[in-house]
């Protein structure tokens, strides 16, 4: 939430920063569907009561919503992570051609180090892929800026724009100075089958329009001041000895390792103001091109024959920091010094800066919380030497140990596929003890299309849909299987069973996982052989849901019970410490969820408590 800094600036995060720009920008309706480090945008501007918002089932749907919306008259948003966008790629290559009525933002949130996800891509590619503007803000206060600004270039130019973020951004606080909003005149609908049905005959005759509005975009991205030159004060403006081409976050990075060199800002990432930063190449010495990931501005400038220094020094891998960028500069300013004598970087410019921690921090490695019914699901499925195709979501931790009851996660929805796939690839007895786990969101979001295909083509899956009812991962936002939206309204619910009975199954269980011995019957069940998907609901809310909260109680421990087996720690319970080998209850963590209870074979988790036990 906003923190009051100033009279009329407040602390933002880059995230709330954007949904404050869109709202200032009157934009009517906003859609996402969350994923790290983007959802707090969409939360943010629920907040907002004069904007249609909602979680939608997918970023494809997402961007169809906002499409729709665009061509319908609305200022509209589309957010996402950056593995959204291949989610919704397939709308987006198209409505490229299109173009927009009212303004069209497509944020993308990326993720260089991975700090929430399962790849670190370099979405700027998108825009060059097809053939859109990219906006990159380094800051809060240009989060909500350029927010504003992408609305204004969507319009202008008729084309959607990319707003590209990335974790340090979306989740970064600075202040922001607040705006009103300003609704702008309306556009009303215009039917325009050439421009909005993209036919192959109307497609072709768009697709040359795409390369002319770049055309146009390039020379916009000349003057537009979202790009700009800082000669630091007192310099001399006609050379220096070294000068340096970045934005987004890597803008910050070089401000604090080189506060006296010549930067040239890029705020419109794609397309590049090409004459103008030839001009500045021409004035330094050495050009550094420092931008987290991909080498994506620099293959753009070496493709226009400007000399620059760039991933040969500074990594294409994670994030970058202050002090990375002063050794990226030190690197090849030693190396060159070597072969011609120059001067070397400055050992203090070259030292090592406050920016990366210093001192180790303990390592937290993530783990399934106490009482989440994931785990006995995991449990059961090691416990059965099953071969699961898994997904995304909370239960991806049931591939660590002591669970490590995984053996594939790619993409969202990716676990029902893979399964269809291996059951057609292993020998018949290897194929039967093949099982998919998806979660709820995960099922909804792309898990349907897939359990389709393998009703269709008599596929034999076993298919266990973990129904917590939200999507806890990221925070537990509302799904449409789980009854709230966007705003924490309850809205109607869509039955899982009902769903998966219209995509055609007819094996089909509930079962709670808080009863294990139930659970490990059913898992049992679901693979005998049959004709056809066999799906099972395993239904729990999670436990960090308000309405599971239990009062404050610890699994009984009686000590002379236990045979220090060390059956218990196979669940990989934190609330289950050691003391040598015997189970120490960590009473804060513990809710007595049952499910340590239910592996120990002498009784003595969950047996008699103190006060019930035969003093003798
Ligand atoms: C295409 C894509 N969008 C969003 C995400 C972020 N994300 C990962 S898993 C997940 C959903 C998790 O919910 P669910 O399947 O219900 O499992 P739970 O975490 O509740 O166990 C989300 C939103 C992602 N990894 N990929």
């Amino acid at each position: 939430m906003a923190v009051r800094a100033a009279a009329q600036a407040v602390l933002l995060h880059g995230n709330e920063a954007i949904a404050r720009g869109a709202w200032e920008s009157g934009v009517r309706v906003a859609t996402g569907y969350p994923g790290t480090p983007s959802t707090e945008i969409i939360e943010a501007l629920a907040s907002y009561q004069d904007i249609y918002v909602e979680w939608s089932s997918n970023e494809k749907v997402a961007l169809e919503v906002a499409i729709g919306a665009c061509l319908g008259g609305a200022r509209a948003i589309a957010c996402m992570k950056h593995v959204g966008v291949n989610v919704a790629a397939d709308p987006l290559m198209t409505v490229a051609y299109m173009g927009v009525n009212a303004g069209l933002v497509l944020v993308t949130a990326d993720d260089p180090g991975m700090h929430s996800s399962q790849n670190e891509q370099d979405n700027r590619w998108y825009g060059k892929f097809a053939r859109l503007p990219v906006l990159e803000p380094s800051d809060s206060r240009e989060a909500k800026e350029y927010t504003a600004a992408a609305f204004g270039v969507s319009e202008e130019f008729d084309t959607p724009v990319i707003l590209r973020t990335t974790t340090r951004i979306s989740h970064a606080r600075s202040p922001v100075e607040l705006g009103e909003r300003v609704c702008p005149p309306d556009r009303p609908y215009r039917r325009d089958p050439l421009k909005n049905v993209m036919l192959p005959g109307h497609a072709r005759m768009r697709k040359p329009l795409t390369e002319n509005r770049l055309q146009y975009l390039t020379r916009f991205a000349e003057t537009t001041p979202l790009n700009r030159l800082e000669w630091p004060k007192g310099h001399d403006e006609g050379r220096a000895p070294r000068g340096f081409v970045t934005g987004g976050v890597a803008y910050q990075y070089v401000r604090e390792a080189f506060p006296e060199a010549p930067v040239f800002k890029l705020g419109l990432s794609y397309p590049l103001p090409a004459n103008a930063l030839r001009d500045f190449a021409g004035r330094v010495d050495t050009l550094y091109v420092v931008e987290e990931l991909d080498p994506f501005w620099e293959a753009e400038l070496k493709y226009q024959g400007i000399e620059a220094v760039g991933k040969q020094v500074f990594s294409k891998h994670g994030e970058l920091t202050a002090s990375l960028v002063r050794q990226g500069v030190a690197e090849w300013e030693t190396e060159r010094a070597g072969l011609s004598g120059a001067p070397l970087l400055q050992a203090d410019e070259a030292g090592v800066d406050g920016s990366a921690p210093t001192a180790a921090l303990p390592v937290r490695p993530p783990v399934l919380c106490p009482g989440c019914p994931h785990r006995a699901v995991f449990h059961v499925l090691r416990k059965l030497r099953l071969t699961v195709t898994g997904d995304i979501g909370c239960y991806t931790l049931g591939a660590l140990p002591p669970l490590s009851a995984m053996d594939t996660c790619t993409c969202m929805g990716a676990s029902i596929g893979g399964s269809i796939g291996m059951r057609r690839a292993l020998p018949p007895e290897q194929a039967e003890r093949v099982v998919a786990v998806i979660g709820d969101s995960t099922f909804v979001h792309s898990g349907i299309t897939a359990l389709i295909d393998a009703v269709y083509n008599r596929t034999p899956i076993v298919l266990l849909i973990l129904d917590n009812e939200t999507t806890a991962m990221t925070g537990h936002q509302g799904h449409p299987a789980a009854g709230w939206n966007a705003r924490g309204e309850e809205s109607p619910r869509v039955s899982l069973e009902a769903l998966v009975s219209a995509c055609g199954v007819t094996r089909l269980a509930v079962v709670d996982p808080g009863d294990m011995k139930a659970l490990e019957g059913a898992v049992k069940s679901s693979l005998v052989p049959g004709d056809g998907p066999a799906v099972l609901i395993v239904r729990r809310p999670c436990v960090l849901l308000p309405r599971s909260r239990r009062a404050a109680a610890a699994v009984s421990f009686a000590s002379e019970l236990c045979t220090e087996c060390g059956a218990c720690f196979r669940i990989g319970c934190p609330a289950l410490g050691r003391d040598g080998k015997r189970p120490q209850v960590q009473a804060e963590l513990c809710i007595d969820c049952g499910q340590c209870a239910a592996v120990c074979p002498s009784g003595a988790l969950g047996g008699p408590k103190e006060e019930e036990r035969d003093p003798r």
